[in-house]
C-alpha cells in the first residue's frame, strides 16, 4: 500500500524542495495543497493537487475523504514580516489553519486506527531576546530558553507547537472510548533558509537570500538590516533532508517534540563579503528598516541542536563556505 503524504503550502520555498525529494521515493503519493496553483513541474510529481485555503474545513474534509493520509507536512503559513503587517490574517492562517490540519490528522488517525505523523516547521522566531546585549551574550540558545517571542508569527509558532503537544499527548484522555492511533507530532525550529531556486517573500531573514539573488541578476540591493546583524541560516537541501530524517525517525528515539537545528550564523556583512567573492560587481547598500531590524534583534545569534544530533542523527552538510560554493552558486544557473 503506498504511503500518502499531504503537503500544505506545497508551492512555497520548502514545498519546492520537499516535493522534489519525496517524488523520488518509491511507494509515496503526494497530495499537494496551496492557495496558489502548483508550478507545473511540481504538479507533475504529485498524485493530486488542490488549490485552496487551509481555513476551508469543508475542503480539508473532502481531501481526507478522498485520500487515506499517513503523514502531513504542514508548511502553509504567513511568514514573520507579512504577519506583522497583517496580524489578524496571520493568526487565522498560522493558528486556525494549523488547528484545522491537526483536526484532520486526528480524525484520520481515529478512523483508520493508526498514527498519523505530523511534521511542523517552526522557527527561530519562537525565541525572544529582550535586548541586543542579551542576544549577543546568549550563545547557542537551547530549546527551552528565551521562548518569549515578540512577533505575531513567533507567538503563533510557539502556540502551535503547544497545540501539537496537546493533540499528541492529551487529546484522548477525556474520551469515553479508547481508540487506537493518534497524532505523532514532530517539529523543527528552522533558521532562515536560503534556496538556490526560489526567492523568499514575507520573511525577515529574507535579506540573506535577497542579497545573493539580486547579485546574481545584476540588480542593486538595499539590505534592510544593519551589517552586524547575526542570525542562524541554513541551505535549503539541509532543511528538506532534516524534515525527512525527523519524519523517518523511530518514535522511541525522540526525547522531545520541537528540535533546533543549526548550520551557520553569518552576519549580514559576512553574507555580503561571501556574495562579493562570487559576484565582485554586486551593488549592495544598507538601509535598515526599524521594525524589521527590531524583529531580528530578538532572534538568537545561534541555536543549540545537540538534541537533534543525538536523537535522530541530524547533521548539516553545508557550512557557510560549502553552501555558497557547492549549492547556491551552481544552483543559481549564472
Ligand atoms: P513560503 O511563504 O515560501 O510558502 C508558504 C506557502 O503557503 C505559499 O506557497 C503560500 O501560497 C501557502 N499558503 C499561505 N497561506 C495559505 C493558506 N491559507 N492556505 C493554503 N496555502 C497557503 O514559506 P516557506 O519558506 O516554504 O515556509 C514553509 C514553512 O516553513 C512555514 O510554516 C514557515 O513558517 C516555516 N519556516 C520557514 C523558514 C524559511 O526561512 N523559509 C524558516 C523557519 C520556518
Ligand atoms: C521568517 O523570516 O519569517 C522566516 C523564519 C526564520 O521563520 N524565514
Amino acid at each position: 500500500m503506498p504511503k500518502t503524504i499531504l503537503i500544505t503550502g506545497a508551492n512555497g520555498e520548502i514545498g519546492h524542495g520537499l516535493v522534489e525529494a519525496l517524488s523520488g521515493k518509491p511507494d509515496t503519493r503526494i497530495v499537494a495543497l496551496d492557495l496558489r496553483p502548483l508550478d507545473d513541474h511540481l504538479a507533475a510529481k504529485c498524485h493530486a493537487t488542490v488549490v485552496g485555503d487551509i481555513g476551508d474545513r469543508d475542503l480539508l474534509g473532502r481531501i481526507a475523504s478522498e485520500h487515506e493520509i499517513d503523514t502531513v507536512f504542514h508548511l502553509a503559513a504567513l511568514l514573520s514580516t507579512r504577519s506583522e503587517r497583517q496580524p489578524l490574517l496571520a493568526h487565522r492562517v498560522n493558528v486556525d489553519g494549523t488547528l484545522n490540519l491537526l483536526e484532520l490528522a486526528i480524525a484520520e488517525a481515529r478512523s483508520e486506527g493508526k498514527d498519523v505523523r505530523f511534521l511542523y516547521p517552526s522557527s527561530i522566531a519562537v525565541y525572544g531576546l529582550p535586548y541586543l546585549d542579551a542576544k549577543r551574550n546568549a550563545g547557542k540558545v537551547c530549546e527551552d530558553d528565551h521562548t518569549r517571542p515578540t512577533t505575531m508569527y513567533g507567538i503563533n509558532k510557539l502556540y502551535c507547537e503547544r497545540l501539537g503537544d496537546y493533540y499528541a499527548d492529551h487529546y484522548r484522555q477525556l474520551d469515553q472510548e479508547a481508540t487506537k492511533g493518534g497524532v505523532d507530532f514532530r517539529c523543527i525550529r528552522f533558521p532562515g533558509l536560503i534556496s538556490a531556486v526560489t526567492v523568499p517573500s514575507g520573511g525577515t531573514s529574507d535579506y540573506g537570500a535577497e542579497m545573493l539573488h539580486a547579485a546574481a541578476k545584476g540588480e542593486s540591493y538595499a539590505c534592510f538590516v544593519r551589517p552586524d546583524t547575526r542570525i542562524p541560516f541554513m541551505a535549503m537541501p539541509d532543511a528538506v533532508r532534516a524534515l525527512l530524517m525527523l519524519e523517518a525517525a523511530p518514535k522511541e528515539a525522540l526525547t522531545r517534540r520541537a528540535y533546533n537545528i543549526a548550520a551557520f550564523s553569518p552576519s549580514a556583512e559576512e553574507i555580503l563579503a561571501m556574495t562579493l567573492r562570487f559576484f565582485p560587481n554586486a551593488k549592495v547598500s544598507y538601509d535598515p528598516h526599524l521594525k524589521r531590524q527590531g524583529i531580528v534583534d530578538t532572534w538568537p545569534e545561534d541555536v543549540d541542536d545537540t538534541a537533534a544530533r543525538a536523537d535522530w542523527g541530524f547533521h548539516h552538510e553545508f557550512d557557510f563556505e560549502r553552501a555558497f560554493a557547492d549549492y547556491l552558486i551552481p544552483g543559481l544557473g549564472v
